[in-house]
């Protein structure tokens, strides 16, 4: 225990305000000099609490490793007032408050497979810890399939699309299963379209394949044709350079380096404290606010991360994660000139009543979550005081985050995040979005998200194969007065066999936005992509340039207009693409949207505007007075998107903007470590392909689905299986069953994922069909490496029986009986057989299809009637 004198020496010894010494080579005893320091910072916090309150404080750490046990906990005694604020500051960034403990060179043994070992000083029972750094080089935990490759998984049973959605049930492929599977500690690691969730097996059938999941909590969106998982944590899973394994109960590490690292002479580090270093607990409730806490020129480094079963999956965004510095109730602070690395879960976590904070010149990265959080979840009860409000994030360097929750986001606002200011940051190399505003999915309830501003970022390389359904910018729900501005956006992309790798997408609901005057180039999917669901809108895009999408470049989703006014007013845009097409989804004759005054160029090619011309979108009043022309950039070719002088598109009204000011300004060090960044490469999945199809439903059982193919059903009385009510051979034969009152015409149907690249490839399809009075059958094949899809052949049969492609009536088949089709496909060009037995064969064609149908990814079955109740029977699909 510190004497009082010693005490009153500290306090004494600085002439405006305390300064204490803190060093790892410290003594708490000592009197927290430069020559004398404190050992520990919990030492510093409690000297600090019995200053007078008009003393400023600093707490300056000098250079060396800060080991923490446990997060630092510092409240409301422990904040300043803006005269005499409280301020932790290291002597350089060599100032490191670390979460970790490193093992000692002469702990390793080399053993004679590749594996070295060592001996963990972990307490038994502590939940074992989840990373691992060689020489600052992220380790993986040992995993099967190894990085980059995936197992699949699939539903155990057809369901309603919300039980769908939702289940906690899958078939997994029996092929795949190694022998641990079941051992404890073994995560599933599924990547549900926009997120990824580790799981924990509690049962397996083996005649099934079916496996259920440990815990109530556990939801996993199965809509994904090709669900992706992986098994993490066994030591036979052990097998590559660059992974490791930690037996829990031998406390023994296991890693194979990578080649030349000798593991004797580097530093392995593990973490030891979990999610936070730093915990600021002010509480906007009782009023006890933590005020003027600055932290400067620091480092933060090594926190785990959690994921055992009891850990909390973030239905989106990885909002439930924490950050290694973790806020409630601070106002007037700031975070400036720290780096956040090595890190578990997030970098920065600002949350309730966090308030004028200033998070300025970080550099956060290596992040198993994302870079900063503020506000995740809408609070329970709304009063000014519990908003993270009137914060700036500004001129940070965020970049590779998501190495553990891939769905993390580089800059995340969520529940009441209102008045804050995103500027000039740079963010890449994230699996999911750069930017995240916004938590409701409605565009018709009041949110407590608005008024923010994200200007001048510099995001690129974000999505990078991983995931589906993610943008640069994303936003949910209503946001008056949020301003998306000067932004410059470029590669974006997503999982090979998802969708939905966009610039800026305001999803569900999002109204009342401006994004004005933004370069979005390079995506793959589209560079706006306006989501109509929820009754969003007043939304206002302007003067902003779309360039070179591979897709569309104006994607618009769903339908559900607003009751009143427009979704979306698009002006004085400049608009244009090589590849792809111009508008695609639904931007519909009746949609509430307007377009006008923009720049269109096509590269010469005649734009698409949703399949229309421009003459025929004209009647439909939109792009009336817009210009189809090229806009003149300074070289496209070298995405230079300044204009030329005589840009067509300044005579629109089009004011320039200078993006090359977005990203970071007037920090050296930083911006020439933004330079040194290495893209991520996009990851592209080998999916399962299935050779050829030959299936007469003889080995399945009466009620069960396919093991092949994927049923799409909307209720469950409609769906399709099964029967043996009629067989085309043996005794089996797959029956639809389709009902009234169903959302979408094209439910229940049938497809089969296939991969095959149609070059140089003949495919013959064939099928029986056992029609009754009403049905409609639309056959298709489709190439989905684009979006949307391109058609092969079609043939669709009406409710009369009439057989037409292309709109054309060629024949008519007979109801009650079965009759065979027959597709045969070479080199764009297919033709048609029908065979009817007692009749003689119909042969129809040559059909061309179009030039992008180079790849066969999908064979359906629709059943296509709308509002009736009918049924019918499919049998002997075979597919080569
Ligand atoms: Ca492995
Ligand atoms: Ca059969």
């Amino acid at each position: 225990m510190r004497s009082t004198l010693s005490l009153m020496m500290v306090f004494g010894l600085a002439a405006h305000g305390i300064d204490l010494y803190v060093s790892p080579a410290g003594d708490d005893g000592n009197a927290g000099t430069r020559e004398n320091p404190l050992k520990t910072l919990v030492c510093a916090r409690d000297l600090i609490r019995l200053r007078k309150q008009d003393e400023s404080a600093r707490v300056i750490l000098l250079n060396g490793i800060h080991k923490l046990s446990e997060p630092l906990v510092l409240d409301e005694r422990d904040g300043g007032t803006s005269t005499a604020p409280v301020t932790y500051e290291g002597e350089s960034l060599d100032a490191i408050i670390s979460g970790g403990e490193s093992i000692p060179g002469n702990a390793w043994q080399q053993g004679a497979n590749g594996v070295w070992t060592a001996k963990v000083d972990w307490p038994k029972g502590k939940i074992p810890f989840v990373q691992l750094w060689v020489d600052g080089r992220r380790l993986t935990r040992a995993r099967t399939p190894n990085e980059g490759k995936y197992f699949f998984y699939r539903c155990a049973v057809p369901r309603t699309p919300e039980q769908k959605r939702f289940t906690k049930s899958f078939v997994i492929r029996k092929l795949d299963m190694p022998d641990w599977m079941l051992d404890p500690g073994v995560a599933f690691v599924g990547y549900p379209h926009w997120s990824n969730k580790y799981a924990y097996i509690e049962s397996y059938d083996a005649e099934t394949g079916e496996v259920s999941f440990v815990g109530n909590d556990f939801a996993m969106h199965c809509v994904e044709k090709d669900g992706r998982y992986y098994l993490e944590n066994h030591i036979k899973a052990l097998d590559v350079p660059g992974e490791w394994y930690f037996d829990e109960a031998a406390s023994t590490l296991h890693v194979i380096p990578q080649e030349g690292v000798d593991l004797r002479k580097s530093q392995v580090v593990y973490p030891v404290v979990r999610r936070n270093l730093i915990v600021i607990n002010g509480s906007h409730e009782t009023g006890k606010l933590v005020k003027n806490l600055h932290f400067k020129n620091l480092t933060f480094m090594h926190t785990d991360a959690h994921i055992e079963s009891s850990y909390k999956h973030s239905v989106q965004g990885a909002h439930v994660q924490q950050g290694a510095l973790l806020a409630y109730g601070l106002h007037d602070s700031s975070v400036r000139d720290c780096e956040f690395v090595h890190l578990g879960e997030h970098g920065i976590s600002l949350l309730e009543g966090c308030q004028r904070n200033v998070i300025r010149d970080n550099h956060i990265h290596d992040l198993g979550g994302g870079g900063v959080y503020l506000s995740v979840e809408v609070p329970r009860i709304w009063n000014d005081s519990v908003g993270t409000n009137h914060n700036t994030v500004e001129n940070n360097l965020l970049h590779d985050g998501g190495h553990i929750y891939r769905h993390a986001c580089g800059i995340f606002l969520g529940g009441s995040a209102s008045y804050n200011t995103l500027s000039h940051n740079e963010i890449c190399n994230f699996s999911w979005d750069g930017v995240h505003l916004g938590w409701s999915w409605s565009g018709t309830n009041k949110t407590l998200t608005h008024h923010n501003t994200v200007s001048w970022n510099h995001i690129h390389h974000i999505g990078n194969g991983v995931l589906s359904d993610l943008a640069a910018i994303y936003t949910l729900g209503q946001q008056p007065g949020t301003v998306i501005q000067y932004n410059h956006i470029h590669h974006i992309s997503r999982n090979n066999g998802g969708y939905g790798g966009w610039g800026i997408y305001p999803d569900a609901g999002s109204s009342y936005l401006t994004i004005d005057s933004n370069l979005v180039h390079d995506t793959e999917d589209g560079g706006l992509h306006m989501h109509c669901y929820s009754q969003p809108h007043d939304n206002v895009v302007t003067n902003n340039i779309f360039a070179y999408s591979e897709a569309y470049q104006m994607i618009r989703g769903n339908q559900l207009d607003p009751k009143e006014g427009l979704h979306v007013e698009l002006e004085r845009n400049i608009i244009c693409h090589e590849k792809g097409r111009l508008y695609g989804g639904s931007w519909t004759k009746d949609g509430k949207f307007s377009t006008d005054r923009n720049l269109l160029w096509g590269h010469g090619k005649e734009c698409s505007f949703n399949g229309n011309n421009l003459k025929m979108w004209r009647e439909t009043g939109r792009d009336v007075n817009s210009v189809v022309a090229d806009p003149k950039f300074v070289d496209a070719d070298n995405r230079d998107f300044h204009l030329l002088s005589d840009s067509p598109a300044l005579a629109l009204g089009f004011n320039p903007f200078p993006y090359e000011q977005a990203g970071i300004q007037g920090n050296p060090k930083l911006q020439k470590l933004a330079a040194m960044i290495v893209p991520r490469e996009k990851e592209l999945v080998e999916r399962p392909t299935i050779g050829a199809i030959s299936e007469d439903f003889e080995s399945l059982k009466v009620g069960q689905i396919p093991e092949i193919g994927s049923v799409y059903i909307e209720r469950e009385d409609a769906g399709i299986v099964v029967s043996d009510e009629q067989a085309a051979s043996g005794k089996k034969s797959l029956k639809f069953i389709d009902k009234p009152g169903q959302k979408h015409g094209y439910n229940p149907h049938f497809a089969y994922y296939v991969n095959w690249d149609l070059l140089g490839r003949k495919v013959i399809g064939k099928f029986k069909a056992y029609l009754t009075e009403g049905t409609i059958l639309e056959h298709q094949w489709r190439d989905w490496t684009h979006s949307p899809f391109v058609p092969g052949p079609t043939i669709l049969i009406g409710g009369d029986g009439t057989l037409a492609v292309g709109g054309t009536a060629l024949a008519k088949v007979p109801h009650n009986t079965w009759f065979e089709i027959q597709v045969e496909y070479e080199k764009s060009t297919w033709s048609l057989q029908v065979i009817v037995p007692g009749e003689a064969t119909k042969r129809f064609g040559e059909f061309k299809t179009s030039d992008d149908f180079k790849r066969l990814t999908w064979i359906g079955f629709v059943s296509a009637a709308a509002d009736k109740d009918i049924h019918f029977y499919l049998d002997d699909i075979s597919i080569k």
